[in-house]
């Protein structure tokens, strides 16, 4: 090929002219495919009365794991915590440094360490017709990726998948640089069953990457993983078991973490947690929500999500094309989670979590490479999912909306041409849970002090996870919308509303300062102490202890802070909102 140079064993016959056959066959299955609700026997394994040999034969991987060495590193998902000293120990810290991963620690730990059995038993139980159950391609695109994580997660792929299920492992290197990656891995893999290499001319990012991994995929389904992954026994047979009983669904596994700096295997057998999002557009887990749980008949069903998390999942191949793939326009990484789970969900299909299929992914102690492209990224998934909620999102980022993020026309058609939803229709159906802020005009953005001239409420929570429990302070206002913004609500709450879910003002018990509390849930009642009436005089009244809110020099904290007082005539005590510098 001319783009590309190609590596592995099998050649790409004819490829080309079947992605375009699949995509005009596709176009017309999947329209008359939308109804799919299905009986809860029929999600669930199916047994086709062979025998317990029979079964066994169909499991066996592509590769046996070396026999189990229990005194090694790392086995079975243990932490390790080395005890070394000078070079050694610099030699760590210099791996961390360079990949914000304990890469010193893995060359220690075995290419094809076993992982600790940690999925519910119930999931044990399910038995698959392997027979039948369509073959799939893993994609795994990387760049830079360090020699042990890459393998181990090539590995562990080969050594956990049935060899009658896998067709192959695609790896795309998205223009490396780094030696270890260029002729040695070639070498490496040239004696290993399945597994193919394909090079990128140019850097082209993890999104574009992807989509040419696809695009010499040879199997059914369409397995995606990050590069420093280990899949755990059984992770894959449930992901094709559903995309056989509906197409159209995209099926993650649980990603469970495995440490930076140990390795230890942090995996869990309760039930796992559901993607969200913010209305910065940022990714947040979520427990299962009641009425999912009652849509459930067993803990072995699958788990609607309304996005996901990022690198992990499986799609039929012809349905990855009916949707459209990836939005090519984008780059690097940041943002395509969010976009590929409302187009899948706006479009006909359903987005789920596979309780029974678990994945171990060693998150980073921090993004290894830019992502200075993920706001566009976000701009672009905006642009053309969301509808007037875009506006909200501007909101909370006035920045966004300077951002250029190139043409989207093509992905404007496409929504037309697969008469997608609408985003109303998808926060109603898929994300009810998710509060809606009114942004009233003039009530939303930075909230000012008159008389501490360009000042504005701030608030930074404890941690990601978590929004509420610390003091609303008022710094020098920076019109950037995230820790300074704020929404009033018609049922009289100061929102901290970037968050998901949202915080609202209340006053510190024992104390005339404010925080932040979670607000209330949606259909309860507002807790009185949440209570602040923006009067005509521009006064914040606090209605369960009378008192108005005053800028103050010096809080308890020493910096300034919004506190409460007696109301009394006074421009430190009214408050007004502007949404841009
Ligand atoms: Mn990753």
């Amino acid at each position: 090929s001319g783009a590309m140079a190609l590596f592995g064993r099998r050649s790409r016959p004819k490829l080309i002219i079947f992605i375009l056959g699949a995509c005009t066959a596709g176009y017309l299955i999947f329209h008359k495919n939308k109804d799919k609700e299905q009986g809860s026997a029929s999600r669930r394994g199916v047994l086709t009365g062979g025998t317990a040999e029979d079964t066994e034969r169909l499991q066996k991987p592509v590769y046996e794991k070396p026999p189990l060495d229990i005194n090694a590193l790392g086995e079975l998902g243990r932490p390790v915590k080395l005890e070394l000293d000078g070079d050694e120990k610099k030699k760590e810290e210099e791996s961390i440094k360079k990949h914000q991963i304990n890469i010193y620690l893995s060359e220690k730990i075995s290419l094809h360490r076993r992982l600790p059995v940690i999925w519910n038993p119930l999931c044990k139980e399910l038995k698959y017709d392997y027979i039948h159950l369509p073959t799939t391609s893993v994609v795994i695109a990387f760049y830079n990726e360090a020699w042990s994580t890459l393998l181990r997660t090539v590995h562990s792929v080969l050594e956990t998948s049935p060899d009658i299920l896998l067709k192959e492992i695609i790896l795309v290197d998205d223009y490396s640089e780094r030696e270890h990656l260029k002729e040695p891995l070639e070498r490496y893999i040239s004696s290993l069953r399945k597994v193919r290499l394909i090079r990128a001319q140019k850097r082209e990012g993890l999104v574009r990457a992807r989509v040419l991994g696809a695009s010499i995929a040879t199997g059914d389904v369409l397995t995606f993983l990050d590069c420093h992954c280990e899949c755990h026994e059984g992770w894959l047979e449930p992901l094709l078991h559903r995309i056989k009983e509906d197409e159209s669904a995209v099926v993650c596994p649980v990603i469970d973490v495995i440490d930076w700096n140990t390795f230890q295997y942090l995996g869990n057998s309760g039930e796992p947690q559901i993607g969200g999002f913010d209305w910065r557009l940022v990714f947040t887990w979520h427990t299962v929500p009641e009425h999912e749980q009652k849509r459930r008949s067993s803990p072995t069903d699958v788990i609607r999500s309304p996005t996901m998390a990022g690198g992990l999942f499986a799609v039929s191949k012809k349905y990855f094309h009916y949707l459209g793939t990836y939005d090519t326009g984008m780059e690097v990484w940041g943002g395509e989670n969010l976009e590929f789970s409302f187009r899948i969900w706006q479009c006909g299909g359903s987005l789920e979590i596979h309780p029974c299929s678990h994945v171990g992914h060693i998150f980073p102690r921090q993004a290894p490479y830019s992502r200075r492209k993920a706001l566009a990224n976000s701009v672009r998934a905006a642009e053309v999912w969301m509808d007037e909620y875009k506006e909200l999102y501007y909101h909370r980022n006035p920045h966004a909306r300077l951002e250029a993020f190139g043409d989207v026309t093509e992905r404007r058609k496409l929504r037309g041409k697969l008469g997608c939803q609408n985003f109303k229709w998808y926060l109603e159906n898929v994300y009810p849970d998710i509060h809606v802020p009114e942004d009233q005009p003039g009530m939303f953005g930075m909230l000012k002090n008159k008389g501490m001239v360009n000042y504005c409420f701030d608030y930074n929570p404890p941690d990601d996870n978590n929004v509420a429990g610390h003091q609303i302070i008022l710094y020098p206002c920076h019109g950037m919308g995230q820790n300074q913004f704020f929404e009033y609500s018609s049922d009289n709450e100061i929102r901290y509303n970037t968050r998901e879910p949202a915080g609202c003002a209340t006053v510190q018990p024992g104390t005339e300062y404010l925080t932040i509390h979670l607000c209330r849930k949606p259909g309860l009642p507002v807790p009185e102490d949440h209570k602040f009436i923006l009067r005509e005089d521009s006064t914040l009244f606090h209605i369960k202890t009378q008192k108005c809110v005053q800028a103050i020099d010096k809080s308890d904290a020493g910096s300034p802070a919004p506190a409460l007082r007696p109301c009394t005539d006074t421009n430190f005590q009214k408050w007004f909102f502007e949404e841009r510098q």
